[in-house]
C-alpha cells in the first residue's frame, strides 16, 4: 500500500487512494474489504464491488494483456495475446478467454488471471493433493468454486474417493472451461462428480457433517469471492466437515497479502484443531506465488504438513508438481512470512 493509503486499524477496511491505483481506474477512491474478522465498518455493497473490477479487454493494449489489480498495486503481470476467444459478462462477472503466445489458453475473471494452460498444474495439484494426502481415507469431497474443473481432475486420482461435489456459482465459468480448457474440464467426466450451480455457503448450510475434505478454489477477495475470505465462511466449512475432516482454501500471496492471511488464520485458529499455510510457485499469479490455508477438524488430527499417505509409484509418475517431498516443503515458510503469519520469532 502506498503511504497515501490508510488502513483502518483493527478492522478489515482498507481505503486506497487514487495515487496507488493504475491511472485508468475510474473512481477517486476504492474501498477494498478483506473482511477478515467480519466487522464491517463500511458497508461493501454490490454497486461498489462492480467499480473494483476491470473488464478483461480494457486490459489488452498493443496485443498484451496486463493484469492490474487493487490487490497488487504498482505491479502487473503481462501476457502476449494471440487471439481473444470469448469475452462477455456473466450474471456475476466479466469473463474473458484468450489464447496467449506462450501460456496456452488463459481464463480471466474480472480482469484477474485464473488459469493458464501452461502452469495450471502447479496450483491444481497442490490445492487438491495437500489436503487429500494429509487425510488417511478421504471419501466425500466438496469443491467450492473451481469451475474450470482442474481440481476435479486431480481429486479423481484418489481411489478412496467415492463422491465429488462441485459447487460453482457461475455456470458460464464451467461452460467456457469445457470449450477452451479441455485438459482441465475433463475433470467433469469422472462419474463420481456431481455439479451444483449455487452458492457454496448455502449448499454447506444444507449439508452439515458431510465431507472429509472441502477445497475452496476461489478467485481473489474482490467481487463475488470476497465472502469466501471471511470467518463466517470458515465456520460454515467447519460445520460441513466430518470429524477428522480437512479444508484447503486459496490463501493468497506472502509477498502481497500478509495483512489478509495473518488475521484470517488467527480468527479461525480457535475453532479448527490445526491451521497451517502452505504454498506453490506459479508464474501467472501475482508475484509468482500463491498459498493455501489448510485446517483440520477433530481432536485426533495431526498437522497436515505430514502426509498420511503417499501417491502410488504409478500416480507419482503422472504428477508434475506434487510429491511427498514437495508436500512437506510447501509448509516451510520464509522467515518473514512465518513471523508475520504465525507470530513466531
Ligand atoms: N482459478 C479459478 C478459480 C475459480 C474458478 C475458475 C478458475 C482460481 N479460482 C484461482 C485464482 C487465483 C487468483 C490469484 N490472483
Amino acid at each position: 500500500m502506498s503511504k497515501n493509503s490508510s488502513k483502518n486499524s483493527g478492522s478489515d477496511l482498507w481505503l486506497v487512494s487514487r495515487h496507488s491505483m493504475p491511472a485508468d481506474f475510474p473512481d477517486a477512491y476504492y474501498f477494498v474489504s478483506f473482511s477478515l474478522v467480519h466487522i464491517l465498518p463500511v458497508s461493501f455493497d454490490s454497486t461498489l464491488r462492480t467499480h473494483l473490477s476491470h473488464s478483461g479487454t480494457d486490459l489488452i493494449k498493443d496485443g498484451w494483456f496486463h493484469e492490474r489489480g487493487v490487490l497488487w498495486p504498482g505491479q502487473a503481470m503481462s501476457l502476449q495475446v494471440k487471439e481473444v476467444l470469448d469475452h462477455h459478462k456473466s450474471d456475476f462477472q466479466d469473463v474473458l478467454v484468450f489464447e496467449s503466445t506462450n501460456f496456452g489458453n488463459v481464463l480471466v475473471l474480472d480482469g484477474v488471471i485464473q488459469v493458464t494452460e501452461r502452469d495450471e498444474f502447479a496450483y491444481q495439484e497442490m490445492i487438491a493433493h495437500l489436503p487429500l494426502f494429509a487425510h488417511p481415507n478421504p471419501k466425500k469431497v466438496l469443491v467450492i468454486g473451481g469451475g474450470d474443473g482442474g481440481v476435479l481432475r486431480e481429486i479423481a486420482k484418489h481411489e478412496s474417493v467415492t463422491e465429488i461435489t462441485l459447487c460453482e456459482i457461475d455456470k458460464d465459468v464451467i461452460d467456457v472451461s469445457k470449450k477452451y480448457l479441455p485438459e482441465l474440464a475433463k475433470g467433469y467426466d469422472d462419474p463420481r462428480v456431481t455439479v451444483k450451480i449455487m452458492d457454496g455457503a448455502k449448499f454447506m448450510e444444507e449439508n452439515k457433517d458431510s465431507f472429509d475434505v472441502i477445497i475452496t478454489d476461489s478467485s481473489d477477495p474482490v467481487g463475488p469471492a470476497s465472502v469466501l475470505f471471511e470467518t463466517p465462511f470458515y465456520n460454515a466449512m467447519y460445520d460441513s466437515l466430518c470429524d477428522g475432516g480437512i479444508v484447503c482454501t486459496q490463501g493468497e500471496c506472502i509477498w502481497l497479502h500478509l495483512d489478509l492471511i495473518h488475521p484470517l488464520i488467527k480468527s479461525i485458529s480457535d475453532k479448527f484443531s490445526t491451521v497451517e499455510y502452505a504454498y506453490t510457485t506459479i508464474p501467472s499469479y501475482p508475484s509468482g506465488q500463491i498459498g493455501f490455508i489448510i485446517a483440520s477438524k477433530g481432536g485426533k488430527s495431526g498437522p497436515c504438513k505430514v502426509p498420511a499417505r503417499q501417491p502410488s509409484s504409478e500416480l507419482a509418475k503422472q504428477l508434475k508438481y506434487y510429491s511427498s517431498e514437495v508436500h512437506g516443503a510447501a509448509f516451510v515458510l520464509p522467515a518473514f512470512a512465518r513471523r508475520a503469519i504465525f507470530g513466531d520469532s
